[in-house]
């Protein structure tokens, strides 16, 4: 049982929801364990092969919850470390699409950057306004947001606490596609679905690689996705994608 998000399967998709409705989806911390679980437990479900999170046409997610957060002491912060656990999420093997529609602020933005394909309607919103109550954004906003839309623009955003809007956030790569507001999350589950179909070990694979870039030299980077890239030649679904192609057939892809 969940208090704060959704969780249903799709074929082999699983979708997440956001679900605190009144307070524009803030990110309280019983709704970051609640999350975090739902997609460790999508990771190790041998039938998923995507994962959605998706919040409401209004709000993705506001922000961490200012309620909640408003009377901590700096100690109360680091010793319970609340915002550790979201290295969790960077942790989660299968591919993540975030579908954003409305505010994605605060850790709202940082949650969606924390995925690894972001989908946004055209009323997309993104921000990080920490600024303007008085602190920095905390789950990686200053790293992640400088790495996707460089450093003059994350600057522009994080100093003035501004919004941008879903087709700057396009024009500047933070997100992938903007599509209607009626239609983003069918848009994201459509392809999450295409996606799913793909061999799961190279999909692993590619996720992997794709990150490193963040955070290796590229010369290391390079050497990196050569070794997942050899490895792949040890799994039967290699043989089958190949000589699929060769046979002019469907492959069968079997997780092996
Ligand atoms: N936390 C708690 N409650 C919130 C939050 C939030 N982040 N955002 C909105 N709400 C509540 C409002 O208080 C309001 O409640 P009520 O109806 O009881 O008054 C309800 O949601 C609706 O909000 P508004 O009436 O304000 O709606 P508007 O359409 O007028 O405005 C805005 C929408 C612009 C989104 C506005 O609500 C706003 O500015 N929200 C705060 C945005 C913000 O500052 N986010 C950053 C928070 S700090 C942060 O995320 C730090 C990240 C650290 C790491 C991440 C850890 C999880």
């Amino acid at each position: 049982m969940s208090d704060f998000i959704e969780i249903r399967k799709e074929d082999r998709v699983g979708v997440v929801t956001l679900n605190r409705p009144d307070v524009l989806n803030a990110l309280s911390f019983g709704l970051m364990d609640e999350l975090i679980e739902a997609f460790e437990a999508f990771d190790r479900d041998g039938k998923i092969h995507v994962i959605v999170l998706a919040g409401s046409e209004r709000a993705f997610a506001a922000g961490a919850d200012i309620g909640e957060m408003a009377d901590q002491s700096l100690v109360d912060m680091s010793e319970a470390d609340y915002f550790g656990r979201w290295s969790r999420i960077r942790g989660i093997r299968k591919p993540i699409i975030a579908a954003v529609s409305g505010y994605a602020l605060g850790g709202g933005c940082e949650l969606a950057m924390n995925c690894d394909i972001i989908v946004a309607s055209e009323s997309a919103q993104f921000g990080q306004p920490e600024i303007n109550i008085g602190v920095i954004p905390g789950a990686g906003g200053t790293q992640r947001l400088t790495r996707a839309v460089g450093k003059s623009k994350a600057m522009d955003v994080i100093l003035s606490g501004r919004f941008l809007t879903a087709k700057e956030a396009l024009e500047s790569g933070l997100v992938a596609r903007i599509v209607s507001k009626e239609q983003f999350l069918d848009e994201a589950l459509k392809l999450a679905g295409e996606i799913a179909e793909k061999p799961i070990l190279a999909l692993k694979a590619a996720k992997e690689a794709v990150l490193k870039a963040d955070e290796m030299p590229l010369s290391d980077g390079i050497e990196y996705e050569r070794r997942l890239f050899y490895g792949l030649f040890a799994t039967e679904d290699q043989k089958e994608g190949m000589h699929a192609f060769m046979e002019k057939r469907k492959p069968d892809y079997k997780g092996r």
